[in-house]
Parts: C-alpha cells; sequence; structure tokens
C-alpha cells in the first residue's frame, strides 16, 4: 500500500493529473518531418520503402473494394482508407509467427500476415472458404461481436506464455469497442496473468455513427489500460513511425515477460462504416473530414520518403498498378471457387452434426443433387 496523505482528496486534480500524461506520440507531423528524433526508429530504406508499398497497396484495395461492393460483386465491406498507418505500420513490427485476432475492419493485416486475397473476398461474400486460414498463418477469422476478440486475446496469449512461445497475440478493436465489457475483461485477465498481448483500440473517432466523446466520460481510451495495471500509450494513429515503435515496444516487452499492452490510435475513416448503408454526411461535417484529410498517413509517408530520394510518382504507378492486377486475378479466383451451399453450412457448423439438422442436410442434399 501506498504511504498515507493527509492532504485533502481533490478529485478534479487526481484526474486531470492521470489525463495530462497522456499526451500522443508523435515521431512524423502532418508535413511529413521527423519531430521527435529521439524516437525515430530508423527503420532501413528497403523498410520504408516496403510500409509504404504496403500503405499505397492497401489503399487501392480499399477503393476496388468499395466498387466490387457497388457491383455487387462483394458482400460485407468495413472501408479501411484513413487507418493505414494504424493498421499496417503496427503489423509491420510483428513477427510472421505471431497471432492476430482481427475485428471485422482487420482484413488488412491478416491480408499482409498471409491471408490470401482471394479467400479475404471470399471472407467478404460470407463463403465459408474465406475463413479457412491457411496452416502457418496465424490469424484467427475476423470478429464481428464487437470487442469479443479482446478476451479471446487473452486467452490466446495465456496460451502462448504457457507454450514459452516468444510470440504475441496481437488485437484490434474500435473505440466504439472499448465500452463493451469484453474490452475490460480482456486487458485485466491479461493484465493479471502478465500475458504477451498487444491491445490495439483505433480510435477513428465514430462507432458507427456516435462520436467517440458519448462513448466515455474519459478523455483518453489508452488511460482505461492504466486501472488494468498496463503500460499504455496514445499514438498519433495517422504517422506510421509513431504506431510502429509503440507496437515493437509493446511486442519487445510481452516477449520478455512483461506483460500486455494496450495502444489507442487516433485516426480516421474516410469512408462509410460499412458499405452497408451509412450515410456519414447525417453525422459529420466536411469541415471534420478536411482536418483529418490533411493528417493522412500516406500523403506525410510520401513526403517524407521522398525526401529520401526512395520515392517518386512512377515508383508508386507501379505498385497500384500490381495491386489492381492482383486484386482482379484474386477477385476472378474468388469467382471461380464452387458457390456455398446450404450443406456447405450444415456441415461446418457442428463436428458432429445434431440429429435434426442431419434431417435437414438430407433435404437439402438431395434438392441441390438434381
Ligand atoms: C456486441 C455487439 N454489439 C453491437 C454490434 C453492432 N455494431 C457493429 S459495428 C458497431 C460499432 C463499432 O464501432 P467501433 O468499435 O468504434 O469500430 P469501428 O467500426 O469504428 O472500426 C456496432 C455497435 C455488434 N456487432 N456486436
Amino acid at each position: 500500500m501506498g504511504e498515507k496523505i493527509s492532504k485533502q482528496f481533490d478529485p478534479k486534480t487526481t484526474l486531470q493529473e492521470i489525463e495530462d500524461q497522456f499526451q500522443m506520440f508523435q515521431i512524423l507531423n502532418e508535413e511529413g518531418k521527423i519531430v521527435n528524433e529521439e524516437a525515430d526508429p530508423k527503420l532501413s530504406d528497403e523498410e520504408l520503402v516496403e510500409l509504404m508499398t504496403r500503405m499505397v497497396y492497401t489503399r487501392i484495395l480499399d477503393q476496388r473494394s468499395i466498387s466490387l461492393n457497388r457491383q455487387g460483386r462483394l458482400g460485407f465491406y468495413a472501408p479501411t482508407a484513413g487507418q493505414e498507418a494504424s493498421q499496417l505500420a503496427s503489423h509491420f513490427a510483428l513477427e510472421k509467427d505471431d497471432w492476430i485476432l482481427p475485428g471485422y475492419r482487420d482484413v488488412p493485416q491478416i491480408v499482409w500476415h498471409g491471408l490470401p486475397l482471394w479467400k479475404a473476398f471470399l471472407f467478404s461474400r460470407g463463403h465459408f472458404v474465406g475463413n479457412q486460414i491457411p496452416e502457418g498463418v496465424n490469424v484467427v477469422p475476423p470478429q464481428i461481436i464487437i470487442g469479443a476478440q479482446y478476451v479471446q486475446t487473452a486467452g490466446v496469449a495465456l496460451g502462448l506464455k504457457k507454450r514459452c512461445s516468444k510470440t504475441v497475440a496481437i488485437t484490434y478493436t474500435g473505440d466504439g469497442g472499448s465500452s463493451q465489457g469484453d474490452f475490460y475483461e480482456g486487458i485485466n485477465f491479461a493484465g493479471a496473468q502478465k500475458s504477451p498481448a498487444i491491445f490495439i483500440v483505433q480510435n477513428n473517432q465514430y462507432a458507427i455513427s456516435t462520436p467517440r466523446e458519448v462513448q466515455t466520460a474519459a478523455k483518453t481510451i489508452a488511460q482505461k489500460g492504466i486501472a488494468a495495471g498496463i503500460p499504455s500509450i496514445l499514438v498519433d494513429g495517422m504517422d506510421p513511425l509513431a504506431v510502429y515503435v509503440a507496437t515493437r515496444d509493446a511486442r519487445q516487452r510481452a516477449v520478455n515477460g512483461e506483460g500486455p499492452s494496450l495502444i489507442e490510435t487516433m485516426c480516421y475513416r474516410y469512408g462509410p462504416h460499412t458499405m452497408s448503408g451509412d450515410d456519414p454526411t447525417r453525422y459529420r461535417t466536411s469541415d471534420i473530414d478536411n482536418e483529418w484529410a490533411a493528417k493522412d498517413p500516406i500523403v506525410r509517408f510520401r513526403i517524407y520518403l521522398e525526401g529520401k530520394g526512395l520515392w517518386s510518382e512512377q515508383k508508386e504507378n507501379e505498385v497500384i498498378e500490381r495491386a489492381k492486377e492482383e486484386i482482379k486475378a484474386a477477385i476472378k479466383q474468388a469467382d471461380e471457387t464452387p458457390k456455398q451451399k446450404v450443406t456447405d453450412l450444415i456441415s461446418n457448423m457442428y463436428e458432429e452434426m445434431p440429429v435434426n439438422l442431419q434431417e435437414q442436410y438430407e433435404i437439402y442434399k438431395e434438392k441441390e443433387s438434381k
């Protein structure tokens, strides 16, 4: 227990003092300048180019996914533009054997972790093959239940610890997800067990149409980790270098046996919540959109890399063309996959099929054979 204090308890100051500690961590500012020399991860030229390539590629993947969805060629899709630094720079700090427990918006990370793109498209279509993850690709299917992946990550991380594995389990949710009970249970359990977990909250400012301010009285989401006794940081989620460093350090602590960390990445989604029909103009102004567009992660990284002579318009166009080609081939492969049947749904649901489903299975099998 701490020292006894005799001074009067001042609730305002106590809260203020804690909240003031959560200043936003930034390395590369909006103008593409390093503003925090000391924290610069000094990535190699190849690494910088690779990270930029992934962000540009993923922006194209987002644009193509949106238009494929509008053509009726994809199903459920949650746009990712604006969150590239938050998603891909955090992923960039991982190792191949680390486990990713994504939410529905986190398809880019699992694709870069090894999920073939055509399978990601099948996931979007609700096809079971999209959730059949290849052996050796350490990801689980994206979670739709808000926050549930936090509890599952605490479990996976504990398993990794028990196996003395030098790997981590990383998970992502949104600002809205941090209002769920599962969020608190997950970070608390992992903290208590000192499990190698990394909890990322991508604060893109809205849970569908609900602004972040309405979600919680806390000034930051990062500070919530402190109550669970785990290191927590608020990061500029539009800054690839800051996100990379925060995740790299969290990973290092995790594999060193120092337990989990919480990272809040301040970012923005440019598009709608999903392609299922919400209209962002009803809950956001164009002024807010413009304010965030000026912080764009790709724009600032482009300026930074061009300044180093590592990037050019030509290079970017090559990446864009490659992305378009690969997306085209992947959607073709998804199209060529046999359509999902009702019998697939039934047979994939249970390891041992219940009797009533067995009856239905036979009925559908008969119908499908015609
Ligand atoms: C347990 C649960 N409650 C409600 C929903 C419906 N729902 C889907 S997305 C969403 C908002 C999530 O917002 P946030 O966590 O900020 O993530 P974002 O979509 O912004 O990435 C809600 C409430 C759900 N999927 N699961």
